[in-house]
């Protein structure tokens, strides 16, 4: 990965070098973290930052339901981020917020841990590869479930809870597979190790509802606006693995991975990329870009000081 100067730090710049943590850091044992993958865009206008107060609130959400307080309100922390963006002068990047429990005691009781507060940015190209923006990844329906409401709540962003899309994502790589699916403990489909799925049959787009045990997506939710604007059906439905083979077309949506098709699943082709994904695919590069006025209150821009 390529490394930038500073990182925010608790309210201040450290240097990248400089941004480390102890050994006994609660979250490093425990999983005690909550995080944020977010992505700012050059645009005609300067960088925007695509919905950053939407992924703020679902930080706040993720930190409460682990009793951790931010110390920050949204907007504080929305201005940090565009401040870091632009100390870092990487108009195009990747946000990552991260809020976890630092050294202290001992033990599985956080709450006499310090709560720390960092923000990294850093240039992230493509996440499953250029190529697969155009032709699609080759997906497996792993073995591992993904963690459900009553186990790790997956609404929640907890750093912890990824090692079950690590297992799922250890599991694909080594069949030689780009992506894992996971399916939720009822053998509906959840999604990516970092993605949420849509099938497109028929014309029409099906997605699993966020009671399924997936992430309730930032870019998922973009994607069902997307396809309704461009007169698309949209239906949040329990799916199956088979609905994923027999799909028109399948593609994956998330922060990192922006819109990526999906060449096939457990090797049944479903790529390469069809038309909806392509439309979709370009009307999603074209708002995050600041070519799309209709979406244009997606895109957050630092406030600047009046002269
Ligand atoms: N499901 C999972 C499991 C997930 O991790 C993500 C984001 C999504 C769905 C899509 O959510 P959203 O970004 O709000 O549209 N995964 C983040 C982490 C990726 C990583 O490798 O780290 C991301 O895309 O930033």
């Amino acid at each position: 990965m390529q490394a930038t100067d500073k990182i925010w730090r608790n309210g201040s710049f450290v240097s990248w070098e400089d941004a480390n943590v102890h050994i006994l850091t609660h979250a490093l044992h425990y999983g005690t973290g909550v995080f944020e993958g977010i992505r700012a865009y050059d645009t005609p206008k300067g960088s925007a930052v695509f919905r950053l107060t939407d992924h703020l609130e679902r930080l706040r959400r993720s930190a409460a339901l682990y009793q951790m307080d931010l110390g920050y309100s949204v907007p504080e922390l929305a201005a940090a981020v565009h401040e870091t963006v632009g100390v870092n002068g990487v108009p195009s990047c990747y946000v990552r917020p991260i809020v976890f429990r630092g050294a202290g005691p001992m033990g599985l009781y956080p709450g006499d841990n310090p709560v720390e507060v960092a923000i990294a940015v850093w240039p992230w190209g493509a996440y499953l590869g250029e190529d697969a923006l155009e032709h699609g990844v080759r997906c497996k329906v792993s073995s591992f479930r993904r963690i459900g409401p009553n186990t790790l709540p997956p609404t929640a962003k907890a750093t912890g809870q990824y090692i079950n899309s690590v297992l799922a994502k250890l599991e694909s790589s080594r069949a030689g597979y780009d992506e894992a699916i996971l399916l939720n403990e009822e053998g509906y489909v959840a999604d990516g190790s970092g993605e949420n799925v849509f099938v497109v049959r028929g014309g029409v787009l099906y997605t699993p509802p966020t009671s399924a045990s997936c992430l309730p997506g930032i870019t998922r939710e973009t994607v069902i606006r997307i396809a309704h604007t461009l007169g698309y059906e949209v239906r949040e439905v329990n799916l199956v693995r088979t609905d994923l083979y027999f799909g028109d077309e399948v593609f994956l949506c998330g922060t990192a991975a922006e819109v990526t098709p999906v060449a096939s699943v457990d090797d049944h082709p479903t790529g390469p990329r069809g038309p909806v994904t392509k439309q979709i695919q370009e009307t999603f590069f074209a708002i995050v870009g600041g070519q799309d006025e209709r979406f244009a209150d997606l895109l957050e821009y630092p406030v600047r000081a009046a002269v």
